[in-house]
């Protein structure tokens, strides 16, 4: 079989009862589209029947696979980095399990409008993005997520955090292959080689719907975000990003 047109790689910790709805959805939006599609889910660490419902899942709709991380180690970057790397895509999309993004949102990602285009990201701040019923301290909280990312790693976007972004192939291909954060940080990461390469991104402005169920933790998350840009300019001193 040749190459599917689009990949969607959902990572998935604790998502039992978010994920058999949002692969509705998906399935239901694939449905209508012309072209191929292949959906992969990555679990790691879960304490609940995640991986289970994934497979039960996968044994409804032939275009999905599921994926488990050695050891069931945790990590939202560490199963992207697997579920990325077994895609086989001419375009793969991150995609989080709540679907906070409408998935009908994912034209806005595809030819013709990422033509010229190397990573599309989804953000919740360029204009024309909406916010429905996001509390506003979640907001802030965002805001000094973005403030930090923009004094000690990139500056060029107003929100590098979405769970949804859009990678052409061959450039998934090059960057998935050394990105190293296992953690939060791993957006910042992608995001910070790509501008060394000289790919170019695009800031798409979706609406977001605020689902009050997150599986992160505000304060140790920021922590371990600071941790992690620190790390990233670490291994780029060393070169480790090839
Ligand atoms: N595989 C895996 N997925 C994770 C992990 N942490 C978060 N995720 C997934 O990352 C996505 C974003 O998480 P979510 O709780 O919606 O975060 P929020 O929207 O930032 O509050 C969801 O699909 C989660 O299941 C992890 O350790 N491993
Ligand atoms: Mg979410």
């Amino acid at each position: 079989m040749s190459n599917p047109f689009l990949s969607i790689v959902i990572p998935a910790h604790n998502e039992e009862s978010r994920l058999p709805p949002s692969l509705a959805q998906i399935d239901g939006f694939l449905q209508k589209q012309p072209y191929d599609a292949e959906v992969i889910i990555v679990e790691n660490g879960s304490r609940d029947r995640t991986h289970k419902v994934a497979l039960d899942c996968a044994g409804e709709y032939p275009y999905l696979r599921v994926l488990q991380s050695p050891d069931n180690l945790r990590g939202k970057g560490l199963a992207v980095k697997q579920g990325m790397q077994a895609a086989q895509g001419d375009w793969r999309f991150i995609c989080d399990a709540d679907l906070s993004m409408r998935i009908d949102e994912l034209v806005k990602f595809l030819p013709p409008a990422s033509d010229g285009y190397d990573i599309l990201i989804a953000s919740r701040e360029a204009p024309g993005a909406l916010r429905v019923d996001e509390p506003e301290y979640r907001h802030i909280m965002g805001r000094v997520a973005t403030y930090i990312i923009k004094a000690a790693a990139i500056g060029d976007y107003e929100d590098t955090q979405c769970g949804f972004k859009m990678f052409r192939g061959e450039v998934a291909d090059d960057l998935f292959a050394v990105q190293r954060m296992n953690g939060i940080g791993f957006d910042v990461e992608l995001l910070y080689i790509a501008k060394r390469r000289g790919y170019k991104v695009m800031e798409v402005p979706i609406t977001w719907y605020y689902d009050t169920y997150s599986t992160m933790r505000l304060w140790d998350d920021s922590v371990k975000l600071l941790r992690e840009i620190w790390e990233i300019r670490q291994n780029w001193r060393r070169g480790l990003y090839g």
